[in-house]
């Protein structure tokens, strides 16, 4: 038995380190079709009957980007077996958030926590079991640089894959979101079925507001209209838009979670400090605000103090240039007409 594996994961995860450790010099470069998105393939060196495709790096499974859709596209079209999500442990957080998104895919995973290195001498720690109980499926620390850990998660993808064990959740929202994805799920999961496809991620990806997958159910326009009611609902009971009410829901639920498994006794002071700053510039109020603020704040101190500072600054020069020069001219005891031209004339004018 051959099993596809999908490695996917955030830029910079360390997925190319990982899947050459994986795979050695088994590789195949190809491309993804009708697109110029660069798809490497390659058989597992201790388990040839594992394949792995290591997928463009991506931040989510939303279409918001070519290498988004095409991931998305690959695992769904060629029903991967399974999926190594690699997640750059120092960034847990971010990387979490695609987590998510596969877990609701209901594909084998497993998560590999890459970088624990670097979190290591950080001086900080993470529960591994922690994560693994609370999100459902095995997480294996690696150093992918190293090559450590690498048989331990070979044998957990091994085991997923070939016993077909899913992820036991899927469900990490509450409140309004939460009844809203199980409404559409109910309105959809007959058609999701007979398409092959995941009930509870379309279910998500449709309140979300991205309707990719519309066409392929056949959904009816009174199906359409109820998902559309439902989600309208959720918008005005949040008061917020789809998007954000999902995003929201996400990061609340990785909050709550790194407070849980992860003990920092070193923060990353400079990333933090960015985050925090992208999040008032971008703030859905208050970015507009600031970004006046700042420009008044930028004219006023053009033209404003430092203006004023180098107006002053140039006419003290003047001033002591006249001066100087009216004495020097004095001292040598010049032309009262050639000394009135230099020193009134070019100096003062
Ligand atoms: N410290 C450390 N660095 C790593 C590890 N894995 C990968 N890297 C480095 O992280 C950077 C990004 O890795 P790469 O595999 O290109 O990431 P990709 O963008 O996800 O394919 C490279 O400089 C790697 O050498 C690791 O476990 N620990
Ligand atoms: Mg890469």
């Amino acid at each position: 038995m051959k099993y596809t594996i999908a490695l996917i994961g955030n830029q910079n995860s360390g997925k190319t380190t990982l899947f050459n450790q994986l795979t050695g010099s088994n590789q195949h470069v190809g491309n993804f079709p009708g697109v110029t998105v660069e798809k490497m393939s390659g058989i597992v060196r201790r388990k040839s009957e594992l394949e792995i495709v290591d997928l463009p790096g991506i931040y989510s499974l939303s279409p918001y980007s070519t290498e988004e859709m095409v991931t998305l596209d690959f695992i769904l079209k060629e029903k991967v077996d399974g999926i190594i999500n690699i997640a750059d442990a120092t960034n847990l957080e971010r990387n979490l958030y695609l987590t998510l998104q596969v877990l609701e895919l209901g594909i084998p995973a497993v998560l590999a926590l890459n970088m624990m290195d670097e979190v290591i001498s950080c001086g900080n720690s993470i529960d591994v079991r922690k994560l693994e109980a609370e999100l459902g499926i095995p997480v294996v620390p690696v150093v992918a640089s190293r090559n450590r850990g690498i048989d331990d998660l070979v044998d957990q993808v091994a085991l997923v894959v070939s016993s077909n064990i899913k992820p036991e959740k899927y469900d990490f929202c509450t409140g309004e979101v939460h009844r809203a994805i199980h409404a559409v799920a109910h309105v959809i999961e007959d058609k999701a079925r007979a398409s092959d496809l995941p009930v509870r991620f379309i279910a998500s990806k449709l309140v979300e507001g991205d309707d990719r997958f519309i066409k392929e159910m056949s959904l009816t326009p009174a199906e359409i209209d109820i998902i559309g009611h439902l989600t309208e609902e959720m918008e005005s009971e949040l008061g917020k838009d789809r998007e954000s009410a999902l995003a929201d829901m996400r990061y609340e639920y990785i909050e709550k979670l790194s407070a849980d498994a992860v003990s920092r006794s070193c923060s990353v002071v400079q990333q933090s400090f960015s985050s925090r700053l992208d999040k008032w510039l971008t703030h859905k109020y208050l970015a507009i605000p600031i970004f006046v603020f700042a420009m008044v704040a930028i004219f006023y101190l053009t033209f404003g103090l430092f203006g004023s500072w180098l107006s002053d600054s140039f006419a003290g020069i003047i001033e002591y240039l006249i001066m100087v020069t009216g004495d020097f001219l004095d001292s040598v005891q010049i032309n009262i007409a050639i000394r009135s031209l230099v020193v009134e004339g070019i100096l003062s004018g």
